[in-house]
């Protein structure tokens, strides 16, 4: 056979989707078989997932990926990083997993750092500070008796595979994310995690992407409608990692952001970066694929816009997202800006509000409109793009000649010129479903189908796929407005 099919199941934190790629000696083709909203919910005063919903989402998804033709050669799970499922000695999950958002953690690192300072969490582990971080959030459960009941940790799309194929495990790149890694061994941190208390064992034996994780159970076939033993390949399991190893790069010196609810942004290195001066910029160093270090900062990302839509579409009806970006274009430009890597954007609720107290605390008009409250988010982001990419390459020692944006917002042309203005350089901007690509091209390399080169995979995808070029501005009043706004964005 020529032509393979494989899905690429993918859960982003606003949606879920299963793609099915095509691949062939020279061709990689990508389409949508389903997606499905990805609704977080509150009981309790707890915000969850809402796990059993995205199953049922990937259920689907696979009856539809499967209906071709041609049986899919494998599946792979991709999806966002730090949550998990916890389960009991049955293998039963225990409780619906909470959500990154959720308040519990809230305190936790300040107690941490009580017993581990946090100089040596980050040269331990390499992760910035979040409150969110897997760690975190096991402390925050220390004494629940759910904790004491569990018997595995999985993070959720190694929750997806065990639900799919009956095997445990822990991909690698997600389990980076954790920070109870040395990203430079990548083996668990035993010392600094046990003095906080925390039971490794929780954790079931690492797996690396391109390993199998078993084949659909009967049950799940059947249920899907597949009539082929099909199996699971594991792939780069954290949504950013895939996305990173789906940047269509042709050259070494590029910078991307990954831009989706999140902006990560930063750089591919070989090694991890663990100074005090890196710890200070809270930049992190999380695995990739082949050995490969994604040293990047966490930006607010498009959740700023997200959470305002949600909050429009309650008082004034679902406002039209093209619509609205084109009514931003023409907003005043540059006028007021809040610092879009700022923690306290994280919590769901009355974005709008928010955003315009942030201005007005910091002497800014508050914008009024919902065009200039986008305008005001998008010149946010391209600012904060800007720093993150600056202090990377001067952390890093590395300098960068293009940036490539993958992600949903490569769709955002508004924002991938501010992008290109703010940083000066040309935006390569696409794929948009960069993590299933990065998903898919894993399994393909496993099944022999791709070569072993990432640079290789890289070169297919540029030939491959539909990018969009971004030349940032020759203006010089322009570039010396983005200097000034540089200047003046709040940090
Ligand atoms: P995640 O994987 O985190 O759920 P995605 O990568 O799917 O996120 O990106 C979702 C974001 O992409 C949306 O919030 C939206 O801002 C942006 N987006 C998607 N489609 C378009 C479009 N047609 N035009 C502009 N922006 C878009
Ligand atoms: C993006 C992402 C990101 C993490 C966050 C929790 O989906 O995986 O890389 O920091 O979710």
């Amino acid at each position: 056979r020529s032509h393979h099919r494989f899905a690429a199941i993918d859960l982003g934190a606003s949606s879920g989707r299963v793609m099915v790629a095509r691949t062939g000696p020279d061709t990689l083709t990508l389409q949508e078989a389903h997606r499905f909203p990805n609704r977080p919910v509150r009981t309790a005063g707890t915000l969850h997932w809402d796990i059993l919903s995205l199953y049922a989402g990937v259920m689907d998804g696979l009856r539809a990926a499967g209906s071709g033709s041609v049986p899919l050669t494998s599946i792979g799970i991709d999806g966002w990083a730090v949550d998990y499922g916890l389960l009991d000695a049955d293998g039963v999950l225990l409780g619906n997993p909470v959500h990154y958002r959720d308040t519990r953690t809230e305190g936790i690192a300040a107690k941490a750092w009580t017993t581990v300072p946090p100089t040596e969490l980050y040269a331990a582990t390499g992760i910035q500070y979040a409150p969110f971080n897997t760690l975190y959030q096991l402390m925050a459960a220390q004494g629940t008796a759910q904790l004491q009941a569990a018997r595995h940790a999985l993070l959720i799309p190694d929750l997806l595979t065990y639900w799919l194929t009956g095997e445990l495990g822990t991909e690698l790149t997600n389990a980076s994310t954790t920070q109870l890694m040395d990203p430079a061994t990548n083996t668990w941190s035993h010392d600094v995690v046990t003095r906080l208390g925390i039971d490794l064992s929780l954790f079931p034996p690492l797996r690396h992407p391109g390993d199998p994780a078993g084949q659909l159970l009967p049950h799940v076939l059947d249920e899907a409608g597949l009539t082929t033993p099909t199996p699971v390949t594991t792939v780069a399991s954290h949504d950013t990692a895939s996305a990173v190893a789906a940047v269509p790069a042709t050259t070494e010196n590029f910078a991307y952001i990954c831009t989706g609810t999140w902006s990560l942004a930063g750089l591919e290195l070989t090694a991890p970066i663990r100074t005090e001066e890196s710890r200070e910029a809270n930049f992190t160093n999380e695995l990739g694929i082949d050995g490969t270090v994604r040293y990047l900062r966490n930006i607010m990302g498009l959740w700023l816009l997200q959470e305002c839509l949600r909050t429009w579409e309650v008082s004034t009806g679902a406002p039209d997202l093209e619509a609205l970006l084109r009514e931003a274009a023409h907003a005043p430009v540059l006028r007021s800006l809040v610092d879009a890597a700022d923690p306290a954007f994280l919590a769901p609720g009355n974005m709008p509000h928010r955003i315009a107290q942030a201005c007005e605390a910091t002497g800014q008009p508050a914008p009024r409109t919902p065009a200039e409250t986008t305008r005001c988010i998008l010149d946010s982001l391209a600012l904060a793009h800007r720093r993150a990419i600056e202090d990377a390459q001067r952390l890093a020692d590395r300098a960068v000649d293009v940036i490539h944006i993958v992600g949903g917002g490569a769709r955002n042309a508004l924002l991938c010129q501010l992008t290109a203005d703010a940083c000066g350089l040309p935006v390569v901007a696409g794929p948009a479903e960069a993590a299933a690509l990065g998903n898919v091209l894993v399994q393909a390399r496993a099944h022999g189908l791709v070569g072993d080169d990432r640079q290789a995979m890289r070169a297919l995808l540029a030939r491959t796929q539909q990018l969009t070029r971004y030349e940032p501005t020759t203006d010089p009043a322009r570039r010396a407005a983005w200097e000034e706004a540089s200047r003046r964005v709040p940090a």
